[in-house]
């Protein structure tokens, strides 16, 4: 599949929030990495479910609570079959990758993991794989330790074997850096973690996004990622986890749906996913995350993908060639998603964003939720142009645009 029948500008139709106007000029959205755009199909299906089919799920015996209940257990079938999970009960939903990561490093970890045990993950991670795996660390005494990465933005895996021991009980990295757009070799470090019996976690917030993911090819133990960036609402994501470890791990909340009889002094627990989903869930979130999932399996993540990629290959070589401007990451588009990181001579990033968003150009700017990468590379923040489906070369244009005025204030 090419990208030549891909048109951008048909899709960006699809997208009402694209067609206005920001500081008089057209917008433009290059903040797909914080969150994505919806599509009208995800908008309806939103107010279609509000509309005509709201209940509480697997509670009612009524149509309306039997129409919600289909919806919700479809959605969890949708979204299944984009990370092509075997079963769609190792699918459970979650507030978002977040969520997910904390309730593994809760539910599994406190079970799991010791006094002296090590956790391994890199310095690449978003605040959301590193906070909640130091918390368990204190709780449990273990031991965390850290992959590097080099200047490139690339893990430094030649001492992976290194890092690795017996003692290692879990291992968290991110498919996809959200600082930096390295694409990280996931199936490979799985392969290593367990070779001595770890388990492997992977933060898929930015990675099943933009390309396919096939956590049976992986052979991960958990991956973890959320509805927003991928079209869908906020509020929702899915935590998959292999179904022989979601059985046997402890619950991570306590309430309704979640139990399978409650005693006065005890309680036995519903089977998975239910097990994890305490309370009334998100049922309107998973509904638009599996209309997200129809859209994007419409259009096809392969012809995303390759799109994505033209994109990049333009975006890195235009802005490699505005005066002054530094990129992180790696250099090759083959190892480098959506994202791209950069500064400009002395311009604070804030500057950068604040020009930017007068000439209608909406990027991120700031630490990323990535404090130890700015750390490795010495700078306190970056600005983050992040691209996506909809986005075409005529954005890249004024982003380069943008950053011409940025030069004419700062020169
Ligand atoms: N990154 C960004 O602008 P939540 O907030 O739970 O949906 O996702 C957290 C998260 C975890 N891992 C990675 C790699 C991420 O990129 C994110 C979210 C956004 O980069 C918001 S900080």
């Amino acid at each position: 599949m090419t990208s030549e029948d891909f048109d951008p500008n048909r899709i960006r139709k699809d997208f009402p929030a694209l067609d206005q106007t920001v500081n008089g000029k057209p917008l433009v959205y290059l903040d797909n990495a914080a969150t994505s755009q919806k599509p009208r199909r995800v908008l309806d299906a939103i107010h279609n479910y509000y509309e005509q089919d709201n209940a509480n799920v697997h509670r009612g015996i009524h149509e309306l609570s039997r129409r919600a209940t289909v919806a919700y257990e479809e959605a969890r079938e949708k979204v299944a079959g984009w990370i092509n999970a075997s079963d769609p009960s190792e699918c459970v939903w979650t507030r978002g990758t977040t969520e997910a990561i904390n309730l593994v490093s809760v539910a599994w970890g406190l079970d799991h993991v010791g006094e002296g045990d090590e956790i391994l993950i890199s310095v690449m991670e978003h605040h959301s794989n590193i906070v909640p795996w130091q918390i368990l660390a204190a709780r449990t005494k273990a031991k965390l330790r850290y992959i590097e990465i080099d200047d490139d933005g690339r893990l430094v895996l030649d001492d992976l074997g290194s890092l690795l021991n017996e003692r290692t009980k879990v291992v968290a990295i991110s498919h996809v850096s959200n600082s930096l757009g390295t694409i990280n070799p996931v199936k490979e470090i799985t392969e290593a973690a367990h070779a001595v019996g770890a388990v492997v976690m992977i933060d898929g917030a930015q990675g099943a996004v933009h390309t396919k993911v096939d956590v049976q090819d992986l052979d991960c133990d958990f991956y973890a990622f959320g509805g927003h960036k991928m079209c869908g609402p906020t509020g929702i994501g899915v935590l998959w986890g292999r179904k022989e470890l979601l059985e046997v791990m402890s619950p991570f909340q306590g309430g309704g749906e979640m139990i399978h009889i409650v005693e006065r002094d005890q309680s036995s627990w519903a089977r998975v996913p239910n097990k994890f989903e305490a309370g009334t869930p998100n049922i309107v979130g998973a509904v638009g995350m599996g209309a997200a999932v129809d859209y994007l399996n419409d259009i096809g993540i392969e012809r995303i993908e390759a799109h994505e990629r033209e994109i990049m290959t333009y975006a890195l070589q235009q802005l490699g060639e505005v005066p002054g401007v530094k990129i992180y990451g790696p250099k090759s588009v083959d190892e480098h998603s959506a994202v791209i990181s950069f500064t400009m001579g002395d311009a604070h990033p804030h500057d950068i964003s604040t020009i930017l968003d007068m000439e209608g150009v909406a990027v991120r700017a700031g630490h990323h939720c990535a404090q130890l990468v700015m750390k490795h590379f010495d700078v306190s923040a970056t600005a983050r142009a992040s691209f996506y489906l909809y986005s075409t070369k005529e954005d890249v244009d004024r982003l380069v645009a943008g950053l011409d005025q940025v030069a004419a204030i700062f020169n």
